[in-house]
């Protein structure tokens, strides 16, 4: 019995090199390094791991039989892993994993527990080709991970999901071997009530972006005769970006009024039983107040979202064009820089694009332009900015380029 499924197992290692073989250009990556990959081990005869009947292929495609040397490859025990001694399966072939890359299905989830963030890794050879059949490990710093490991399937794809029941960024980094690649998933926090008294600037109660503040407002104590006519919230904003809030009631009509850190007002939502404000704000201390202005009293939600700016990168040989802005694509295709005799330089948006700034640094980092502008065309939904690089920066265009 044993013997029969040592010469199984054989068979099928044999047949693996093989196909290794048979494998375009696998002769030529003689060069891969030694320590690339992992081990796909069998036991052997003795079914015992770790003896000289043991049976291998290295991640550079070797097939070994004999006790492994971890050491000599340069690899740890956690890159063994063992076969089933079943036959490859088709696809099998490309095995030795190179890349990996981790997605989540979302971006954001509320923290409640329960919400199911699915993520996917996929793990593919030097050649593209997907790897089946390896386990993917599962970290996060938030939440909970389950399974924590899974396998690659024939496309090469091993899914687990996350959840948490704690507001933050929780970071996944999903690993195979020596590679590993990370993503972020921010857990939102979930509905919080008012705290009475808010009635003031001072008492502004404090809300995190994404939270739904469930309030009332309009209502007359009777003992006292006060109306409950203002709620002041604070918001904390950790990075350039729309500011979005809406204010939702069934029968009270308010007004949202925006003011930043100092008191100075921004802007506000007119009045209305659904009222919302969209700002492009700098990262900082905001306050929103809710003003109670006619209809029933009434319970109301407050929502906060965030659209952080887009960054965008270009290199222009030695030059880093950096763009932010609402609704900067972040695709070059959409963008056009060039440097044209007269040291000129043309961005072109797409309409609908708001840039708040830009800047163009040489390769010492010296800011050659920032925000402004000579002039500008607008034509056929593209906007065309020009600026010419002012005299005193002229002689910073011959600092050389790598
Ligand atoms: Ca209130
Ligand atoms: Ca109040």
């Amino acid at each position: 019995m044993f013997h029969k499924r040592y010469l199984k197992t054989v068979a099928y290692f044999v047949l693996l090199f093989l196909l290794l073989a048979a494998l375009p250009g696998s002769s030529a990556r003689a060069s891969v390094p030694q320590a690339v990959g992992f081990i796909l081990l069998s036991a052997g005869r003795d079914g015992v791991i770790g003896t000289d009947d043991d049976i291998y292929v290295t991640g550079n495609r070797e097939v070994v039989k004999g006790k492994v040397d971890l050491a000599a490859l340069g690899l740890t025990q956690g890159d063994l892993i063992p076969s089933s001694g079943e036959a490859p399966a088709q696809g099998d072939t490309a095995f030795v994993p190179a890349s990996i890359v981790l997605m989540s299905d979302k971006a954001s989830a509320p923290a409640d527990g329960a919400t199911a963030v699915t993520l996917t890794a996929t793990v593919e050879d030097s050649s593209g080709q997907a790897v089946s059949g390896v386990t993917v490990r599962f970290e996060t710093t938030l939440g909970v991970i389950n399974p924590q490991e899974a396998t690659t399937d024939q496309n090469g794809t091993a899914k687990t999901v996350l959840s948490s029941s704690t507001a933050g960024t929780a970071k996944v980094r999903a690993s195979v071997g020596n590679l590993s690649a990370e993503c972020d998933v921010v857990f939102l926090a979930s509905n919080i009530s008012e705290v009475e008294p808010n009635d003031s600037m001072n008492q502004a109660q404090e809300i995190t972006i994404g939270q739904t503040v469930e309030g009332y407002i309009g209502y007359t104590d009777p003992s006292s005769g006060y109306r409950d006519s203002y709620d002041w919230y604070k918001i904390t904003i950790p990075v350039d970006g729309r500011l979005e809030i809406n204010y939702n009631s069934d029968s009270a009509y308010a007004e949202l009024s925006l003011y930043n850190s100092n008191g100075n007002y921004i802007t506000s939502s007119g009045v209305s039983k659904s009222a919302p404000i969209m700002s492009d704000l700098a990262a900082g201390t905001y306050y929103i107040q809710v003003y109670y202005n006619s209809g029933n009293p009434a319970g109301y939600t407050l929502t906060t979202g965030l659209t952080p700016s887009h960054q965008v990168s270009v290199y222009l040989g030695c030059y880093e064009l950096r763009l932010e802005g609402n609704n900067v694509l972040p695709a070059t295709k959409y963008l056009r820089i060039y440097q044209d005799g007269v040291r000129k330089y043309q961005l072109a948006f797409t309409s609908g694009t708001i840039v708040t700034a830009y800047t163009l640094r040489d390769a010492n980092g010296k800011l050659c332009i920032d925000y402004s502008y000579d002039s500008y065309l607008y034509s056929n939904g593209v906007y065309t900015y020009w600026k010419s690089i002012t005299n005193s920066f002229s002689t910073n265009f011959n600092v050389p380029c790598n």
